[in-house]
C-alpha cells in the first residue's frame, strides 16, 4: 500500500488508528485471566487511575481480593504478606537515555523496584540517573554493549555475581541510523542496527531466562519494545522505506555485507529500513518466546509501541531539520506524539500494572492513555516467520 499523500494533513492523519480495523480495549485481570461483567464496574476505577501510574500503589490486594475465584494460580495471600513483598529487580537496557531512563525513574519512583540500568557509558548513565533524581538505593548501573556478545555474556556473569533474583527484563535499548551510506557493524560483524536492536537483546534474553525462571516474584515479565514504524498495518508503517524480512535470507548469511547482505530480507543497505526491520524482529522474538515459554514459566511476554517520543535521542543521527521538524510534525499533525516522561509511565505500566499480565501481547495506548491490546501487521505476526528467525538468531549467537 502506497501512502496516500493526503495522508498528511491533519483531517486524514486525525484517524491516527495503529493496528486499526481489530484494534480493541480489552479488560484483562491478574494474570491474564478475562474480568468477569460482574466485576467490570470495580475495574473500571482502577482504569481510569492507571493513567496515573506513578501515584498508584500496585494493587494486589485489591486485584486479588476481584478475582481470586477465577484465578487459582495466585496465592491466597493474606493482607499482611503484600506488606512482605519484597521489591522487583527490573533490568532496563538503555536506561541512559529516553525511554529507558524515564522508564527508570517512574519504576524507581514507586519504591518497589530496584532499577538495573544496563548500559554501555557508565557514566553518562550515572549521570543521568542524577540528572533525573532516582535515589542512589533504588539503582544501579551495570555495563552491557549490546553490539558485542562478550559484553552481553559479561554483563549476565556479572548480575549472577550481584546475587539478585530477576523477577523482570525490559530489552529498550536501539540505534537508528538514518543517514547512514554504508553498514556499520557489531563486534562479530553483524550490521549494527539489527545486531544491537534484536541480536544483542536474543542473546540477552535467552541467558536471563534462566534466571527469571529461579525468581520467586508473582508476576515475572519480559518486555521488548517495539515500534509502530515496524507494522506496516499502520500509516506511519507505510512510510518508506517499509520494514520487509523477505525470506531473511541475508540473516542467514550474516549480515555482514562481505559474503551475504547486510540486509535482512538480502537487498541494499539502508539505515532506516534496517531499524524498523529490527522492531519486527523484536516483536516476533516477544510472541516466539512466549510460544515457546510461557506455559512452562508462567513468565508474561509483552510488546508495545510506547507512542512517538519525538524528541529522545534515537533521531541523534538524524539530520537537523529533522530533528527540528519532527516534534511538531508529531505533535500538531499527526497527533502521535508523547512526552518521555509519559512513554517512561507507559512503559512502567507494562512492567508492573497489575492489569497487564496477559503475555505474547503488543501494549498500545489510545488518546486518553489508556492501554489496548493492538494487533501486529501481518509479518509481525507471522508465527512461521517468528520460529525461522528463532532458529537463525539462535546460530548466530551461538546457542545453537
Ligand atoms: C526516508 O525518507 C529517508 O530517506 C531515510 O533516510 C529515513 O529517514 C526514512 O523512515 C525514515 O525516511 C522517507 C520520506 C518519506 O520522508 C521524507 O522525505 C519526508 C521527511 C519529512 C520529515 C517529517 C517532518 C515533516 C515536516 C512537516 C512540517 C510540518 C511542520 C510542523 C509545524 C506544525 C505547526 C502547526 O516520504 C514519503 O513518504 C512521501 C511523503 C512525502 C511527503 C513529504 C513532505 C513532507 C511534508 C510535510 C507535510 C506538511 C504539511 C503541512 C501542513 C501544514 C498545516 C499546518
Ligand atoms: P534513545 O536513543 O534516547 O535511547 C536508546 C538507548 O539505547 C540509549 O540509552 C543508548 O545508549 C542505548 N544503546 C544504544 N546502543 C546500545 C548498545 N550497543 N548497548 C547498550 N545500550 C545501547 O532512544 P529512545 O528512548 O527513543 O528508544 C528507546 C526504545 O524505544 C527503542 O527500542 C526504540 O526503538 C523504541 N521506540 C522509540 C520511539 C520514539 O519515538 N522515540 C517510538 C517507538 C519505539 P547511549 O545513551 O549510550 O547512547
Ligand atoms: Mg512517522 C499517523 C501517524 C504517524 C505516526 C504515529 C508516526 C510515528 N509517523 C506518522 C506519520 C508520518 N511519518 C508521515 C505521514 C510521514 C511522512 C511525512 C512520516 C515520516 C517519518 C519519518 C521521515 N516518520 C518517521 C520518520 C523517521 O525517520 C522516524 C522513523 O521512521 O524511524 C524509524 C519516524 C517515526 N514516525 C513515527 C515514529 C514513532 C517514528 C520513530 C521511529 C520508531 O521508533 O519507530
Amino acid at each position: 500500500m502506497a501512502l496516500h499523500t493526503a495522508s498528511i494533513f491533519p483531517s486524514t492523519v486525525s484517524i491516527y488508528k495503529e493496528g486499526t480495523s481489530n484494534s480493541s480495549l480489552k479488560e484483562t485481570g491478574f494474570f491474564g485471566v478475562s474480568v468477569s461483567s460482574n466485576l467490570k464496574a470495580e475495574f473500571s476505577s482502577s482504569q481510569v487511575s492507571r493513567k496515573n501510574f506513578r501515584n498508584k500503589e500496585l494493587s494486589f490486594v485489591t486485584i486479588r481480593a476481584q478475582t481470586a475465584t477465577t484465578t487459582p494460580a495466585i496465592k491466597q495471600a493474606a493482607p499482611e504478606e503484600k506488606k512482605t513483598l519484597r521489591k522487583g529487580n527490573v533490568i532496563v537496557t538503555g536506561a541512559s537515555s529516553g525511554l529507558g531512563l524515564a522508564t527508570a525513574k517512574a519504576l524507581a519512583e514507586t519504591g518497589k523496584w530496584h532499577v538495573i540500568m544496563a548500559c554501555r557509558n557508565f557514566l553518562k548513565a550515572e549521570k543521568a540517573a542524577k540528572s533525573v533524581g532516582i535515589l542512589k538505593e533504588n539503582y544501579n548501573v551495570m555495563h552491557l554493549d549490546l553490539a558485542s556478545f562478550d559484553s552481553v555474556r559479561q554483563f549476565v556473569d556479572n548480575f549472577r555475581r550481584s546475587g539478585r533474583p530477576l523477577d523482570v527484563l525490559v530489552c529498550n535499548a536501539a540505534v537508528y541510523l538514518p543517514t547512514a551510506k554504508e553498514p556499520s557493524f557489531t563486534a562479530e560483524g553483524f550490521e549494527l542496527s539489527v545486531g544491537t536492536n534484536h541480536l544483542g537483546h536474543f542473546l540477552l534474553s535467552r541467558l536471563l531466562l534462566e534466571d527469571m525462571k529461579q525468581s520467586d516474584y508473582p508476576s515475572k515479565r519480559l518486555i521488548i519494545v517495539g515500534s509502530i514504524t515496524g507494522n506496516t498495518n499502520t500509516l506511519a508503517g507505510n512510510v518508506p522505506p517499509k520494514a520487509n524480512l523477505g525470506d531473511l535470507r541475508g540473516l542467514s548469511g550474516g549480515l555482514n555485507g562481505l559474503n551475504s547482505s547486510s540486509m535482512i530480507d538480502g537487498g541494499e543497505f539502508d539505515g532506516a529500513k534496517a531499524y524498523k526491520d529490527s522492531k519486527v524482529c523484536n516483536m516476533l522474538t516477544m510472541q516466539e518466546l512466549h510460544r515457546r515459554f510461557h506455559e512452562e514459566t508462567g513468565i508474561t511476554f509483552a510488546s508495545l509501541y510506547p507512542g512517538c517520543i519525538a524528541t529522545t535521542g534515537l533521531f541523534r543521527e538524524h539530520i537537523p531539520l529533522f530533528r527540528l521538524l519532527f516534534p511538531p510534525f508529531q505533535k500538531y499533525i499527526t497527533k502521535g506524539y508523547v512526552s518521555e516522561e509519559e512513554a517512561g509511565q507507559r512503559l512502567a505500566q507494562v512492567v508492573s500494572d497489575p492489569h497487564l499480565t496477559k503475555s505474547g501481547v503488543y501494549w498500545s495506548w489510545n488518546k486518553n492513555s489508556s492501554s489496548f491490546e493492538n494487533q501486529l501487521s501481518k509479518e509481525a505476526s507471522d508465527a512461521e516467520k517468528a520460529r525461522k528467525l528463532w532458529e537463525i538468531s539462535e546460530k548466530l549467537v551461538g546457542l545453537a
